[in-house]
């Protein structure tokens, strides 16, 4: 048996502001910390301490997973971070109202570029303020793999090798995994654990800073379909919030 301990990063400056952010590197607001800093108190209480630590390259997972490795007293384990666990890239709509987008766009537009499975909204222009094809982090990933947009199809294929080369290596090891991410590359991370279909990973929605923790078997199959929260009641109230946002 393998734990697989799956965290949305902390509320962000722009969660708060209630901005599409995909791959713009905005930091955790007040309440993020927060919230990483009781996850932290989730997993010491429940005697899940992580071995190992795999994050985006994002500021926001980055900074919950240190809030969180550091209140377990587990901030000296090994950390690998990927591009592939990255936000969706939200393409022309990173850095626009959520608000004003669904005001703008109607409900139905709105809900397809947020949670169709295959329809990505339109793509980035490489000279906008919230591009990140300047970015030196990106610099050596070649120009056709950096997303200029991405619908959660193309998140799961390009989340997937990294789940197979990185971290399946760590659960067949038997160490307990942390991985810290976001609302929809841990969609489609739970989509792939959980067998989801296309139609039902668009009603699956994920709450900031509460872990969500699968044990799996020895064919990392979950033992319980959909993981269990460390706080299924906080969580409940999250996942409505983030099923409403924009409203
Ligand atoms: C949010 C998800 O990503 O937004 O990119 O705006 O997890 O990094 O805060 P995160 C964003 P929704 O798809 O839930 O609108």
């Amino acid at each position: 048996m393998s734990t697989l301990i799956l965290l949305r990063h902390g509320h962000s400056e722009w969660n708060a502001k209630n901005l599409f952010t995909g791959w713009v590197d905005v930091d955790l607001n007040e309440q993020g910390v927060e919230e990483a800093g009781k996850g932290a108190t989730m997993l010491a209480d429940a005697g899940l301490l992580p071995d190992v630590s795999h994050t985006s390259l994002l500021r926001r997972a980055i900074r919950t997973s240190q809030i969180v490795l550091d209140g377990v007293d587990r901030h000296w384990i090994p950390v690998k971070r990927s591009w592939r666990l990255n936000e969706r890239h939200y393409g022309a709509l990173q850095g626009k109202d959520k608000k004003a987008t669904l005001e703008q766009y109607g409900e139905e537009q709105f809900m397809t570029w947020r949670r169709s499975y295959d329809v990505p909204p339109p793509p980035l222009a490489d000279d906008d303020e919230f591009s990140q094809a300047e970015d030196p982090r990106y610099a050596a990933l070649p120009d056709e793999l950096l997303p200029r947009t991405e619908c959660l199809a193309d998140v799961l294929d390009r989340m997937l090798p990294y789940w197979y080369d990185s971290i399946v290596p760590d659960l067949l090891d038997h160490r307990t995994v942390l991985v810290t991410a976001h609302g929809n590359s841990l969609r489609a991370l739970v989509k792939h654990l959980d067998g989801l279909s296309e139609e039902a990973v668009v009603g699956l929605n994920i709450p900031t800073g509460i872990p969500l923790v699968y044990d799996l078997d020895a064919d990392l199959k979950p033992t319980v379909k959909g993981g269990q929260y460390l706080d299924p009641a906080a969580a409940e109230a999250a996942i409505a919030a983030v099923a409403n946002q924009g409203r």
